[in-house]
């Protein structure tokens, strides 16, 4: 069959046939199946979009002062992609972006809810995360996990605003009709750190030959380790071409979440990085130094702590604008849900 034979439009049929249609719940397929089922390649509502820190900073500290925490729980701009319609609160199908600001003395009240989350920490000293007991400290690129389910609640006993990146799957959670949280109590501290007990990559705990069932063994993962491996890497061998390293669970190999993908990537002084055309959206946030990111048409400067969000089944060229000093991304995308659903695909 051809694709590019009409199918017949809706305005084609009887008016009184279409009303009797909708009187018993039935609509025709055939005005609709080239756009539930394009040609050749999937057509994205999420558009190549760039949030620049600079932008939302003074905003973010505004809402500080126009609304109080416990009018919030909350207190988060959201980054929205205009391709889906800003009220759909969505960075792409899956992937939801929020920047959070928690105010000195300000305690955003303990919850647990379906959709994971994660927060990369991107300004400020003296906050801290509680997960399901376990102490997390902030500190500038920490990587902290809430999986789904997981009690968390945020604290502040510094003296300057703190703000983060709120990475949630809240987007598929809600199309799944999945979506909810219950409040609870806060949380007693519990003693031990994962990101201390799993430190080194090639060994795990075991004490007297037991290995945990810790489904989230790590919680937080410091900047400073991240950091570390990615320069070390770096070196050896240094031909490696993507220095690229994945955030995963320690005991099963396998990404730290279910749904969304978390990464970091160094791209060296003066480097041009070509990213496959794969299946996934993806997030790019920068750590450290900054970068040109082009996609299709569109040519961004993301500098530190600006965010940009591209489709999936596009090329993606990133180019540090710095021929001295290495920068460093954050990135997160869909590859874990395509995986999972038997869609991935990495197109070169
Ligand atoms: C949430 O629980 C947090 O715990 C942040 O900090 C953003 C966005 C939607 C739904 C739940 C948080 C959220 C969220």
């Amino acid at each position: 069959m051809k694709d590019d034979v009409e199918l017949g439009r809706l305005e084609d049929l009887p008016a009184d046939y279409v009303k009797d249609l909708t009187q018993v719940n039935l609509v025709p397929l055939w005005p609709s199946l080239r756009g539930v089922l394009p040609p050749n390649k999937p057509k994205p509502l999420t558009q190549a979009t760039a949030w620049n820190y600079k932008d939302i900073r003074p905003l973010l500290i505004k809402a500080g002062e126009v609304t109080p925490i416990e009018k919030a729980e909350r207190r988060v701009l959201v980054l929205a992609n205009p391709g889906h319609g800003l009220q759909k609160m969505q960075a792409s199908s899956a992937i939801y972006l929020g920047m959070q600001l928690l105010l000195p003395g300000e305690l955003a009240p303990p919850h647990r809810h379906t959709p994971n989350a994660v927060r990369m920490i991107v300004e400020g000293e003296g906050a801290y995360t509680t997960v399901q007991g376990e102490k997390c400290i902030m500190h500038r690129g920490d990587l902290i996990l809430t999986p789904t389910g997981l009690w968390h609640e945020h604290g502040h006993d510094g003296d300057q605003p703190v703000i983060w990146l709120d990475v949630l799957d809240l987007p598929l959670i809600y199309y799944t009709e999945t979506s909810y949280h219950i409040n609870g109590n806060e949380q007693p501290i519990v003693p031990g750190h994962g990101e201390k007990q799993y430190k080194g990559a090639g060994v795990i705990p075991t004490p007297m030959f037991t290995r945990s069932d810790k489904q989230y063994p790590i919680l937080r993962f410091p900047w400073e380790d991240v950091k570390a491996s990615l320069i070390s890497l770096a070196n050896d061998p240094a031909e490696v071409e993507a220095v690229q390293v994945t955030y995963i669970n320690p005991l099963t190999g396998q990404d730290v979440e279910n749904i969304l993908g978390f990464y970091a990537l160094m791209l060296r002084p003066g480097q041009k990085l070509r990213l496959p055309a794969r299946s996934p959206a993806c997030v790019f946030h920068i750590i450290e130094g900054a970068m040109s990111l082009k996609f299709d048409e569109k040519e961004f400067t993301l500098n530190e702590a600006d965010t940009c969000c591209v489709p999936g089944y596009g090329e993606v060229f990133l180019t540090n604008q710095s021929n001295q000093l290495p920068t460093f991304v954050f990135m997160t995308d869909e590859s874990p849900l395509h995986r999972k659903l038997g869609v991935y695909e990495n197109w070169g």
